[in-house]
């Protein structure tokens, strides 16, 4: 049968550090697919009889997305130890570099489009890497953590370790909306299962509280679950969705979510701000085939939420920007059928930087630009 390309490679590996009991760091993502994929990957390493040195989730606020430089430099002092990066890293050839020179053995586990250059990780699971045979692609990545778990601990694991991964790997799966195919299916069945019966004080929590134990279904009730533990809010270096699953019990647990659940509610809260605030700016551009508008006094992070909303009302494509002293920052969303990226790369000379997806990206613009960018996008429109 075809495997995974590495992912034995990498089972070996981190037994190995088990078994001379090197210093092993988890670092993820700080959504909840990077938090269920180091959760799956801890649950292999101690049921083998490792331990965990550090944790670390990056402050996509502070410092940004991936393996950050600010995280290297708390590294200090570890190496030699290994370093496993889940849901990130493949973009990170600099800072992978700067761990292996500080004698970190590294290893990737990421579902994210290879770039050109790989970084040089000593082991790297991507199944989008050339030379992964594997026939299917669509995982999340924490459905590469629960393979290299299964691959960890063979065939003598236990049903309760089974089912105690297999719910973390339907989070992230469903989380990171990943195609419902093939192996995913079998994880999303699986873990449909186990969690309604999960150990997990932080899940049963959820089950219990009147918010979630009125909604019809398990299946409705579990996304709404995953609503709250996606807030990737990070406090003290540890996401909320890591707090809430990591919780020792339910009490602890109910305090952490009904935190959450009111950031949840703070944010919404700006979201409808800037979707009344950009509906009274439109009023009036009737004829235009493209909405961009920005703001001055909203979160950049609140955008993305307000132009989905926009795009859904209006049909139009939808670009919102954060304006800065000299350049703005923005968001973009846009139904089936007009893709924002292939715009924007036609305005691309009056871009200091944009990328995403067809349906979803950024950019970034000097101020200056903004008027020409508004009517080159109009252009794209007409002629799309
Ligand atoms: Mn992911």
């Amino acid at each position: 049968m075809q495997k995974i390309k590495n992912l034995t490679k990498a089972a070996e590996r981190i037994k190995k550090a088990v078994a001379d009991k090197e210093r092993i760091i988890l670092y993820g993502d700080s959504d909840l697919d990077g938090v269920s994929s180091v959760l799956v990957a801890e649950q292999a390493i101690r049921s083998i009889g490792g331990s965990i040195e550090t944790f670390y989730f990056p402050d996509r606020e502070k410092e940004g997305y991936g393996i950050t430089k600010l995280a290297l430099e708390t590294f200090k002092g570890l190496p030699p130890a290994l370093l496993i990066a889940f849901d990130l890293g493949i973009g990170n050839v600099e800072e992978i570099q700067i761990a292996k020179e500080m004698g970190f053995d590294v290893i990737i586990v990421d579902h994210h489009i290879v770039p050109d250059v790989l970084p040089e990780a000593d082991i790297i699971v991507d199944p989008k890497q050339p030379g992964d045979n594997y026939p299917f692609k669509e995982f999340a990545a924490v459905g590469l953590s629960y393979k290299l778990a299964h691959e960890i601990l063979g065939k003598d694991i236990s049903d309760s370790l089974k089912n105690s991964i297999v719910e973390l790997a339907l989070l992230g799966t469903i989380s990171d909306m990943m195609p419902r195919e093939e192996d995913n299916i079998t994880i999303i069945q699986e873990g449909m299962d186990a969690i309604g019966e999960s150990w997990r004080p932080g899940l049963q929590a959820f089950f219990e509280m009147s918010e979630f134990a009125r909604i019809d279904g398990r299946e409705a009730r579990v996304e709404e679950i995953i609503t709250v533990l996606n807030a990737r809010e990070v406090t003290n270096g540890l996401p909320g969705a890591f707090r809430v699953l990591t919780a020792p019990t339910k009490e602890k647990a109910e305090e952490i979510i009904n935190l959450l659940l009111e950031q949840m509610r703070e944010k919404k809260e700006e979201v409808w701000d800037i979707v009344l605030l950009m509906r009274e700016r439109v009023e009036g551009k009737a004829s235009d085939s493209v909405i961009l508008e920005g703001t001055d006094s909203h979160d950049f992070y609140r955008l993305g939420s307000a132009a989905s909303i926009l795009t859904k009302e209006y049909h139009k494509p939808v670009y919102l920007y954060k304006i800065a002293e000299k350049e703005s920052l923005g968001s973009a969303r846009a139904e089936k059928g007009f893709n924002t990226v292939e715009a924007m790369k036609s305005c691309a000379n009056l871009l200091e930087t944009y990328g995403g997806h067809p349906p979803a990206s950024g950019f970034r613009i000097k101020n200056e630009n903004i008027e020409k960018f508004k009517k080159c996008l109009e252009d794209y429109a007409k002629q799309n």
